[in-house]
């Protein structure tokens, strides 16, 4: 098991932070974290109002997912090619993607469905993110099957530097026969993977709440009969989420074995706009974290109302401009849908490929 920050006690009360724990998060780095959240909410809210108003069709999103999802977007190591981490992540993601890099207003033009989304080119639901440059693959609406995918990319990468495989999905996707796929072909004697296997437990699957199905409290004791370590981490708390995550990062990196997270977190909006997205009452982790910097005197009051302010005006200059943008038009259908592949040559004009 990876073990604990360390750290002795004077030196922890010495650095100014915020603390859960033995763990202190630093200044600098609890400001950052702030922010990313912040602009990942607002952008979500305004993605669930365009979904109301005609600006788009249909909202899915990871408002209450922000603690956590910055946390492991900052601590990706980001870049193409096998000796970078791969994201197999879930519809959630978005302040992931905020926190690796991406500007909002690509997230509301994939919302918008308009052709410069450079996701999907306007032709896949909102959060549903791709991106090359990162070894981010493409988000499914069919859940559960990147934990099928994910041992795939492990295999090539333990062949290459120290990557890591990063999986993600939610507490109900891990009843399917994916989940326990990614799990025994990542601790196959003698050919262990490095994964990391994170299910976000915000304890509903859609309408049937979790301790309707699962026997066991947390995922990762699941992991025990595959001989995998994992921790369970308050994923509306920055501080806890930011260590746990380091600790698999490490543990995955050094030993090139897998590693479980279960994220606990609140599910803000409903599970998509089908149902309402309607706000609802459970923790939310940027109120929580703000009343946090406030007793640290980390922030004032003027402070984080200028943060949202500079949100809000990011995000409404990024609607203004994405709904203007053109749409896909009829002939773009095809375009983009296959990669070139040798079955080209043999079966011409033929998509199928078969005979
Ligand atoms: C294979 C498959 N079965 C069912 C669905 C319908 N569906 C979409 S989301 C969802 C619930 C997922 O819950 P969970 O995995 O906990 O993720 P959450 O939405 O709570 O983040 C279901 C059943 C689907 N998209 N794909
Ligand atoms: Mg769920």
């Amino acid at each position: 098991m990876p073990k604990k920050n360390s750290m002795p006690v004077k030196d922890r009360a010495a650095k100014a932070g915020i603390a859960t724990g033995d763990e202190v998060l630093p200044v600098d780095r609890c400001l950052q974290i702030h922010r990313i959240m912040v602009r990942a909410r607002i952008m979500e809210e305004r993605m669930i109002k365009m979904s109301k108003s005609g600006e788009g069709f249909f909202w899915i999103g990871g408002p209450g997912e922000e603690a956590f999802n910055t946390c492991l977007g900052l601590q990706v190591k980001k870049g193409e090619g096998p000796k970078f981490d791969y994201l197999h992540l879930h519809y959630r993601n978005s302040a992931t993607m905020l926190a690796m890099g991406m500007e909002p207003i690509d997230a509301i033009r994939q919302m918008a469905m308009t052709w410069t989304d450079p996701f999907s080119r306007g032709r896949n639901f909102p959060s549903h993110y791709s991106r090359k440059a990162w070894n981010v693959v493409p988000v499914s609406s069919v859940i559960e099957v990147q934990f099928a995918m994910a041992p795939g990319t492990a295999i090539m990468q333990k062949r290459h530097g120290d990557g890591v495989t990063v999986v993600v999905g939610g507490d109900a996707g891990s009843a399917e026969g994916d989940f326990t796929s990614c799990l025994l072909w990542s601790s196959r004697p003698g050919n262990e993977l490095p994964v990391l296997v994170i299910t976000m437990n915000n304890g509903w699957g859609i309408s049937t709440p979790h301790c309707s199905q699962h026997s066991c409290e947390h995922s990762i004791e699941r992991g025990k009969a595959f001989g995998i370590f994992g921790e369970v981490a308050d994923g509306n708390d920055p501080v806890a989420s930011w260590y746990v995550i380091e600790r698999a990062f490490r543990y995955c990196r050094s030993t090139r074995r897998p590693y479980m997270v279960e994220a606990l977190v609140s599910r803000l909006n409903g599970h998509s706009s089908s149902s309402g997205a309607v706000r609802s009452d459970e923790p939310d982790c940027i109120t929580m974290f703000e009343d946090r910097l406030l007793a640290a005197d980390m922030m004032t009051q003027n402070a984080i109302d200028k943060v949202h302010e500079e949100s809000h005006e990011e995000i409404e200059a990024a609607v203004h401009q994405a709904v203007q943008e053109l749409r896909p038009q009829p002939h773009d259908i095809e375009r983009f849908t296959y990669a070139p592949s040798s079955v080209d040559a043999v079966y011409p004009e033929d998509y199928t490929g078969l005979p």
